[in-house]
């Protein structure tokens, strides 16, 4: 400065005022432009064009503020309200937005869930066709959203604590495209009623012992949907709620601000220096953003005049963000009333013609596919006075949608049976399942069921050890060559877990890599979630499978529907580890697995029936980016088993039943624990003249993916399917596979059969698992049934 004269200075001065000047009036022309697509978008919902509706109005001052500071390698983990975000963060275009509103299905026109979603449900691409990962450190990421309120907090814990990974853990350090010394942040959103639910309290005490750069957003607007939040909060104010957790100095904690929703200069100010502070010093941050408003209520779904009284409606007006924004830029002399009405008319016309083009583009193929539609009808009309019916009304569909086409075209084919139409109707089945049933699982090279498959291999003087031996070894391996991986859960760093397969690795590998957490399953996943997004491989522990409730919602709603969801352009390669079946009482026992195989479509299921084979479906997993559980057996662990010399390279292909005993009688079809019964009652049944060939599927999801099954039934002409499930679990769902997808029943000489656990929870002790679950006897005496009948 010394060197600078007055004039020099003056013309600074002006030009840093030129700069905030030009800054403010870029941040109120996205605010409008926000407000007119909530405005906007409301209409096209209530005229019938789209579906449903929810937008940000009464949001935008906060989250152009927030938007100032999200930067390159930062992540968002937020709800349906944070259009005005996306706008400001230059990562969604007021087209885009209503292409989803639309749910038009091109990736293209809608990038975020290639209209599978919601509106208002963003993401950005993670992972590029061939599921690499894209240089996220250079990029500004957005999770993809999910609806159920405050699931995105346990995913945003863990994309957070992945910055702590990053900048502490040298293997992953080094991955400079994936992270930038874990400097990132990422930035949470949550409405003030979702506070209310134990996610985000879970995911609030977590995040705070963890001490991660999480940067929790509360947009308090009063209201959840109709509850105002005295039903809602403890003293009705998160901030005073939370107020224990606020770090003091030499203890953990979060830094609690609040800020007022219409006040952009003052949350200006004070995001500035602390989400500085959060990436400095990964301290977490709550910013309870109040006096929020909602000028059009929660959704097209009902309307506020319903909950809110008339003074609570005339406080909304009056403190409406972009009026207030708007009074404090006159009264800074920042600009004046007339170039304020410009940028307002503007952005009301840029929303118009970017609503004309989401519609033309989303119209298009549609209005292409009914029009070769209605020519194909054209010469058939002579066949049937209906079809030409069918053709008019088909043709004057003002918003036609592919089911309508596809509806014409079904009806012609059942008068006509022409094939040209046959051949049509196929051909868009085709391109629809495409658009609307693709991605489940990867489907390119990084898909699980492309790994090849590799077979241990023992030398002659293979140790034979305890299972969790096998697995310890094999862990020490995987950490050696593998530095994207990291483990944890409950008694998992220090003493090794439970069972031994993580002991003496911790002080092997270093406490950043295999450690343990608080007792909390949920935000457990929630951790696992967010590193696998960001390219690392956790395997995320929960202690025994029947906890795994407590952590099965972001399971299900998230990571399942994370590669669907974003239509490919996100993928979440979790490994769940957790073990179960048979051991002692209702809560250690458990095996859920017809719960589990329907409610994680979206995962693959694997069910080792001992450690070997879970080791190999490790290291297959580990090549792939899909998500999975694998369930190791509680009484496997002192199970002696060979070494493999080949620990750290052989697979098991996914979907691949082994035939583990062949016979001539019996299909039994069973996994997990419950083969080691199965192969008992199949010695007592040979020496009694009865051949079983036991098949164990290994995998649930998928299953049985070449028919082995079925290959085996030809030859035995009977089948049992065992497991420890409720009646009508994992036992029914394999009855089906093999019955309806298979054709097995064509090949029954006697009635299939099932045998389960009972359909209450297994009994405490020898007597009660017994009693409980299917024992040998169960299964020899249905067996000779089965081959007298
Ligand atoms: C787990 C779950 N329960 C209920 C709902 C239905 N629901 C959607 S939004 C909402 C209210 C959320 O209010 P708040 O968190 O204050 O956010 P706002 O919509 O006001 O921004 C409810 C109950 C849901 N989506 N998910």
């Amino acid at each position: 400065m010394d060197n600078l004269n007055t004039t020099e200075m003056a013309l600074n001065d002006q030009l840093s005022f030129e700069h905030f000047r030009n800054e403010v009036l870029k941040d109120y022309k996205v605010m409008c432009e926000s407000r007119e697509t909530s405005l906007l978008g409301r209409k096209e919902v209530l005229t019938g064009k789209a579906k449903f509706g929810i937008f940000g109005d009464g949001k935008e001052a906060a989250q152009v503020a927030m938007a100032k500071f999200f930067k390159e390698g930062d992540f968002r983990s937020g709800y349906y309200r944070d259009q005005t975000f996306m706008f400001a963060s230059g990562l969604a275009t007021v087209e885009q937005f209503f292409a989803q509103l639309y749910a038009d299905p091109n990736v293209e026109n809608d990038p975020f869930s290639a209209g599978r979603q919601m509106n208002a449900h963003f993401a950005t691409k993670f992972v590029d066709d061939n599921g690499e990962w894209l240089p996220l450190a250079t990029r500004k990421n957005v999770s993809s959203d999910i609806a159920p309120t405050a699931g995105q907090m346990v995913r945003g814990l863990g994309l957070a604590f992945a910055s702590k990974i990053f900048r502490n853990v040298k293997e992953a350090n080094s991955l400079t495209d994936l992270s930038n010394n874990g400097n990132e942040i990422c930035f949470c959103t949550i409405g003030d009623a979702s506070t209310s639910e134990g996610h985000f309290w879970e995911t609030m005490n977590a995040a705070s012992v963890l001490q991660v750069p999480l940067a929790v957003f509360v947009w308090d607007d009063g209201y959840g949907i109709s509850v105002p939040k005295k039903y809602q909060t403890t003293k009705a104010s998160i901030s005073q709620a939370l107020s224990g957790f606020q770090k003091e100095e030499l203890t953990n904690g979060v830094n609690i601000y609040k800020l007022k929703g219409w006040d952009y200069a003052g949350m200006c100010e004070v995001l500035d220096e602390a989400l500085q502070n959060i990436r400095e010093t990964h301290t977490p941050a709550l910013f309870h953003v109040e006096e929020v408003t909602q000028p059009q209520g929660h959704s097209t779904s009902g309307s506020h005049e319903r909950y809110k009284g008339p003074e609570r409606l005339d406080w909304e007006k009056e403190w409406d963000c972009l009026k207030k924004m708007k009074e404090w830029i006159i009264s800074n002399a920042l600009s004046d009333e007339h170039e304020l009405n410009t940028i307002e008319a503007n952005a009301k016309e840029h929303v118009k013609e970017s609503r004309n083009k989401a519609w033309e583009k989303y119209q298009a193929p549609i209005l292409e596919q009914v029009k070769t539609t209605v020519a194909k009808l054209t010469p058939l009309q002579n066949a049937d006075p209906s079809i030409q019916a069918i053709a008019s009304e088909l043709n004057s569909v003002r918003e036609p949608m592919r089911r309508d086409v596809m509806k014409a075209l079904a009806s012609v084919i059942d008068i006509t049976n022409d094939e040209s139409l046959k051949q049509y109707y196929s051909k868009l089945t085709t391109d629809n399942s495409k658009l609307y049933n693709s991605h489940l699982y990867n489907e390119g090279p990084k898909s699980a069921l492309k790994v090849n498959e590799i077979k241990p291999y023992y030398k002659d003087d293979a140790p034979v050890v305890n299972g969790f031996e096998v697995l310890n070894k094999y862990f020490d391996e995987l950490f050696s060559t593998n530095g994207k991986v990291v483990a944890f859960g409950e008694d998992l760093g220090f003493i090794g877990d439970v069972n031994q397969g993580f002991s003496g690795l911790q002080a092997k590998h270093g406490e950043q890599r295999i450690f343990d957490t608080g007792i909390r399953e949920l935000t457990i996943m929630g951790q696992g979630i967010g590193l696998a997004l960001r390219g690392l491989r956790p395997i995320a522990e929960i202690q025994y499978l029947d906890y795994l409730l407590y952590g099965l919602q972001p399971l299900s709603d998230d990571v399942c529907t994370t590669h669907y969801r974003t239509a490919g352009q996100q993928s979440c390669p979790i490994i769940v580890r957790t073990r179960g079946h048979r051991l002692e009482g209702i809560w250690h026992s458990g095996s859920p697995m017809g719960m589990i195989i329907n409610s994680l479509r979206g995962m693959y299921v694997c069910v080792p029936r001992n450690m070997v084979q879970a080791v190999g479906m490790y290291n297959t997993l580990l090549q792939g980016n899909d998500p999975a559980i694998i369930i190791e057996c509680l009484n496997g662990y002192r199970l002696k088993e060979k070494m493999p010399s080949n620990l750290i390279a052989y697979t098991v292909p996914l979907g691949v039943p082994e035939v583990i005993k062949e016979g001539t009688d019996i299909t039994m079809v069973t996994y997990g624990s419950t083969t080691r019964i199965v192969q008992e009652a199949a010695a007592t049944l040979d020496k009694q003249g009865i051949s079983c060939e036991i098949v164990d599927v290994q995998t649930l999801l998928p299953f049985d993916i070449h028919h082995k099954i079925r290959d085996s039934l030809q030859k035995t002409n009977r089948i049992v399917f065992i497991d420890e499930d409720v009646p009508g679990g994992a036992a029914g769902y394999m009855f089906n596979k093999v019955m309806e997808e298979q054709g097995g029943y064509k090949l029954l000489d006697v009635s299939p059969r099932t045998i389960t656990g009972k359909a209450h929870r297994p009994a405490y002790s020898s007597d009660g698992d017994y009693f409980s679950k299917p024992n040998v006897e169960d299964i020899v005496r249905v067996a000779k049934e089965m081959m007298s009948e």
